[in-house]
């Protein structure tokens, strides 16, 4: 069996065992749903985690330290010892060489939700390469086997939600057809499957492209110019996306990634957090929220939240998706592709 199948299989067992040792913690939480403008939204509340201690965001300003000198300065959790109990094996990319460690998220609201994390020290600032983006496509196809489902989804940059500046792709385990983000994607009508594309009812830029439905039967080999040519084209286009931006910061742009079986998704981001009208307090959003799928600590920030609404909260951390800027940065994309 591969080593992506023989992780996923054991994914049930070793996270109770993890859980009764102490080294997970589990949070409880419970599911809203909040529809605005046709999108099912899912708001989780979470209140345990307000006992959770809260890291600082790594700084990863102009003026910053190197990732790698302020990771000297604090413990990097996805830096060996792993923890035996967190620890659910390796993998390696044979074209490219490149190993990663398969660990739980030590502080899990879903059950299951576990984490490739690159074995040797790379920056959370630094945009998916091909070996990453094959090696969480082939975790996607090994749950399918398994008759689960999960997506994946990255957090890149100080603006992008990321709290460990140690590269890591996350997964989380889907009960129905969602997210609610990736509904809208796969109801959209499309002329070319092969070109970037927008899903136009979200109030946020977004640049999204359809995978070939093909793909979940290729080898390693033949994913890797297909997923890497998916990203780099919505990559380039959120690139422009916050050119379009005069007084977005200095740096390397920050973004967040999904990627289902279907699609993959890039959405540029201006703030980290939102501050919310009905509390006054900041609300973190990652790219779980550009999922559809918002987290929220108190009954208050509920209500603050479906209050204000969850696309005008999107909005104000991402970036203005204006049609024509749309359009033609797409047609830009179009033309760099053919
Ligand atoms: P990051 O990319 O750096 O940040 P994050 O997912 O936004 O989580 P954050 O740490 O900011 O927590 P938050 O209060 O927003 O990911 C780092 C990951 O490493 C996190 O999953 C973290 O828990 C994990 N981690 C940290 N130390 C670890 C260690 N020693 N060993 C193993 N793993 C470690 O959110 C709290 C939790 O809720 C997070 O798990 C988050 O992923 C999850 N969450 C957020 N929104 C959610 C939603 N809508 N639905 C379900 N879960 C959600």
């Amino acid at each position: 069996m591969a080593a992506q199948a023989e992780i996923v299989a054991k994914l049930s067992d070793n996270f109770e065992k993890a859980r009764s040792s102490g080294d997970l913690l589990f949070f409880p939480s419970s599911l809203h749903t909040h529809s605005e403008n046709g999108v099912e939204f899912q708001i989780r509340l979470c209140p345990a985690l307000q006992d959770k201690p809260r890291l600082p965001t790594p700084d990863f300003g102009p003026d910053a330290p190197p990732p790698e000198e302020q990771e000297k300065k604090r413990p990097d959790p996805f830096a060996p010892p792993y923890n035996a109990n967190l620890f659910l094996g390796e993998v390696r990319d044979e074209a490219e060489g490149n190993e990663y460690v398969i660990l739980f998220n030590k502080f899990s609201v879903v059950p299951h939700h576990f984490m490739l994390v690159t074995k040797e020290f790379r920056s959370q600032t630094s945009p998916l390469l091909p070996a990453d983006l094959v090696q969480t496509y082939l975790f996607l196809v090994a749950a399918k086997k398994a008759g689960r489902k999960f997506f994946a989804f990255y957090n890149c940059g100080d603006l992008s939600g990321a709290s460990q500046p140690h590269k890591h792709v996350q997964f989380l385990p889907l009960d129905d057809d969602g997210p609610p983000v990736e509904r809208l994607a796969r109801s959209t009508k499309l002329d070319h499957d092969s070109r970037p594309f927008s899903i136009t009812t979200l109030p946020y830029a977004n640049h999204v492209r359809r995978l070939p439905s093909s793909l979940a039967f290729s080898s390693p080999d033949e994913l890797e110019p297909v997923l890497a040519d998916a990203f780099l084209s919505t990559l380039d286009l959120a690139i422009q996306t916050v050119r379009h931006d005069a007084s977005y910061p200095a740096g390397a742009p920050s973004f967040n990634v999904l990627l289902t079986l279907e699609h993959l998704h890039v959405v540029p981001r201006r703030h980290e957090t939102h501050v919310l009208a009905g509390t006054g307090e900041k609300l973190s959003v990652n790219a779980l929220g550009f999922a559809g799928m918002l987290l929220v600590k108190s009954e208050r920030e509920l209500a603050a939240v479906k209050e204000e609404g969850v696309g005008n909260i999107l909005r104000g951390v991402a970036l203005e998706g204006g049609l024509e800027a749309t359009t033609d940065a797409h047609r830009v994309a179009d033309d760099q592709l053919q």
